[in-house]
């Protein structure tokens, strides 16, 4: 039975965050093209974050119902031409529905569609037991992977893993990864290894240290007590050029300081990490020319990246560091993640 009313975590303004009751969308009221899914797990990502508290250009729609990492069940659906149906395990991604029309969508850049809708930002996402979601954009979750793990995989997952794709290293080279320990980087560190890329892990503290050794990097440093990380990032490589590639995740400005500078020759530096409004990335031009750097934006992925970052974790190839939390312990989870705290990923337990 589908209920009358569901908890959901709503932001009236920039400094709000209240769980509370709001009605279900009801199967009979869901417009053409949408599905109720129940949310079962959803991940905490900082880009929910940076959009309740307002920072950044894009502003979100007020009240405000964040989250886009949900692993859930559809429990209606109404849309006689799609393949999926009730009972089917599906995701809530960022990229809540595109226009499938224009030249992004048809070239498999649904995420830069002009028409794009986006969740938590333009449409209620993942933070509500009951989300009425777009069925264009829902992901299926494979069976074989649990729906705690999947959830993270959903925003997270895929962006790093396309990252990755858009860095255009290959097995053998070296990425550097700063925000390693977060959610992003820690699971940026698992799809590098799996590409057979050499990772250095930048980061900061113990507890990081530990977890991206487990993960597999190959190198650590630490950004707080390295003086010259330009140095330092390029010392590790064995012919002391540099990494051929640097997946920014940090959602603070200054890792974007240094990487046009500790970048190899040739290499790329990859924007994902979405700092406050204002940050730059400082790059020399002259050696920009000279030695042949990319730097490349990279946001989220499309529906085919997203199933195979899905499909390469039901493989057991990526597993996230989370730690599940009840519903109720949002508020500490943003407090944690604003102080850095955080190692992995937090994903919600929706019904606990
Ligand atoms: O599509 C996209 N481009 C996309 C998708 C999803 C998320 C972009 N993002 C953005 C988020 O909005 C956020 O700005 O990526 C950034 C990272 O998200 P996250 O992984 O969810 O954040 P986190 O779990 O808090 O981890 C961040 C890590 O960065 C470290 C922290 O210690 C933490 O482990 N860090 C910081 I703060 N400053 C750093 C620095 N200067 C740093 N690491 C290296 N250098
Ligand atoms: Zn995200």
């Amino acid at each position: 039975p589908i209920p009358k009313k569901q908890l959901a975590a709503v932001s009236d303004d920039s400094s709000s965050l209240e769980i509370r009751e709001i009605p279900v969308v009801q199967p009979a009221e869901l417009e053409p093209g949408r599905a109720l899914v129940k949310v079962l797990y959803t991940g905490v990502c900082h880009t929910d974050l940076h959009v309740v508290r307002d920072e950044w250009p894009l502003k979100p729609q007020r009240p405000t119902i964040a989250g886009h990492e949900g692993a859930g069940v559809i429990v209606a659906i109404n849309d006689p031409t799609s393949n999926l149906k009730v009972g089917d395990r599906v995701g809530i991604k960022w990229i809540a529905d595109s226009c499938n029309q224009c030249e992004f969508c048809l070239s498999g850049n649904d995420p830069i569609c002009q028409k794009a809708k986006i969740s938590g930002l333009t449409t209620s996402g993942s933070f509500q037991q009951y989300c009425p979601a777009y069925v264009s954009q829902l992901t299926p979750i494979p069976e074989s992977l649990d729906m705690s793990q999947a959830a993270p995989i959903l925003c997270a997952g895929v962006t790093v893993y396309k990252a990755l794709k858009n860095s255009a290293a290959r097995a053998g080279q070296w990425v550097a990864i700063p925000g390693a320990g977060g959610g992003l980087g820690s699971l940026a560190l698992q799809y590098a290894k799996y590409m057979g890329l050499n990772t250095i892990a930048i980061d900061t503290g113990d507890a990081k240290k530990d977890l991206t050794k487990k993960l597999g990097a190959s190198a650590w440093i630490d950004f707080t007590t390295t003086e010259d990380m330009v140095a330092a990032v390029k010392k590790v490589t064995p012919d002391g050029l540099g990494p051929h590639a640097a997946i920014i995740t940090s959602p603070k400005p200054e890792a974007y300081l240094t990487a046009m500078s500790y970048i190899r020759p040739g290499g790329t530096v990859v924007a994902v990490g979405l700092p406050k409004e204002g940050a730059v990335v400082t790059a020399d031009v002259f050696w920009t020319v000279v030695q042949s750097k990319r730097l490349v934006g990279s946001y989220v992925g499309s529906r085919l990246d997203a199933i195979e970052a899905l499909r390469i974790a039901a493989e057991g190839h990526v597993k996230t560091p989370i730690s599940i939390e009840p519903f109720a312990s949002l508020e500490s989870v943003y407090t944690r993640m604003d102080k850095g705290q955080l190692s992995g990923r937090v994903v919600l337990d929706l019904f606990k």
